[in-house]
């Protein structure tokens, strides 16, 4: 279990950004591990806004100062996850389906993968079949989509359907999305979070 930044966790939960700059920064300094502080802090508070969302607690601007916070921490962090230009291991583009605007977790998975030395066709959020397509044609192996609400996660279904046999691999995520629903929709890959997508691109690229 990592250790958590309480001053850091509360920053991203009130979305103070300024905080979480210097927090994050400190942390580096001192030679932290970014991914204890990350699964420590960052995502457990991004967790927190979310159920206090759900108790009517909190709304969506405060979810939006959140993640804006979120993500000022992960763009400090990123530059220690890429890996310095080698040859990469294999493509792979990854975007939030159509109607989805959720960001952040997609962009934990695309700096995981960079950092395992994949290169990463970022498509964004809102992404149709059109963009997923563009991606492949760019040279993609395999297309990564993201789905944090119930009500885009079916968007998967038609991504997988249209990529059947054209040997492109097709791996989800997202927090609604499960492993059973990755099985029942014919997806090539599932993975609960962004060390899990790693090894779902690994694997269903045949790299391990
Ligand atoms: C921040 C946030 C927002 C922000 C998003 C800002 C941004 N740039 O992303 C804003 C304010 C815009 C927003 C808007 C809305 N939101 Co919102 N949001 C959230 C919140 C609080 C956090 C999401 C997050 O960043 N989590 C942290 C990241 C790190 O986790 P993650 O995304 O799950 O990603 C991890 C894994 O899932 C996995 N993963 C993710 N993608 C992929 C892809 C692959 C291929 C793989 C392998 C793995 C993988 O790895 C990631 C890293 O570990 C969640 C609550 C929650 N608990 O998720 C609600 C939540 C998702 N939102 C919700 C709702 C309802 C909405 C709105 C409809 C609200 C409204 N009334 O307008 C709108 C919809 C906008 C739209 N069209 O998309 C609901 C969804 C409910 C449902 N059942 O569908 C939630 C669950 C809140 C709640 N408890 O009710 N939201």
């Amino acid at each position: 279990m990592s250790e958590r930044n309480q001053e850091l966790y509360d920053a991203i939960i009130r979305g103070d950004r300024k905080t979480v700059q210097a927090e994050v920064e400190k942390a580096i300094a001192d030679k932290r591990p970014v991914v204890d502080l990350m699964n420590g802090s960052m995502i457990p508070a991004m967790r927190e806004i979310g159920a206090r969302f759900a108790r009517n607690e909190a709304y969506v601007p405060e979810m939006l100062i959140a993640a804006r916070a979120m993500q000022t921490g992960l763009n400090l962090i990123e530059p220690l996850l890429a890996e310095a230009g080698h040859e990469p291991r294999a493509r792979v583009c990854l975007g939030t389906v159509k109607g989805d605007l959720h960001d952040i977790g997609k962009n934990l998975v695309g700096m995981m993968l960079k950092g395992a030395g994949f290169a990463v066709d970022d498509l964004g959020v809102d992404c149709d079949v059109a963009k997923f397509e563009a991606g492949v044609g760019r040279g993609a192996n395999a297309v990564l989509c993201s789905a944090l609400l119930t009500t885009t996660m079916p968007y998967m279904k038609t991504v997988v359907e249209h990529f059947k046999g054209q040997g492109v691999k097709v791996i989800i995520g997202g927090a609604p999305v499960t492993q059973k629903y990755a099985e029942e929709i014919g997806a090539d890959g599932y993975g609960a979070d962004a060390n899990a997508a790693v090894s779902a691109v690994e694997t269903v690229l045949g790299l391990v």
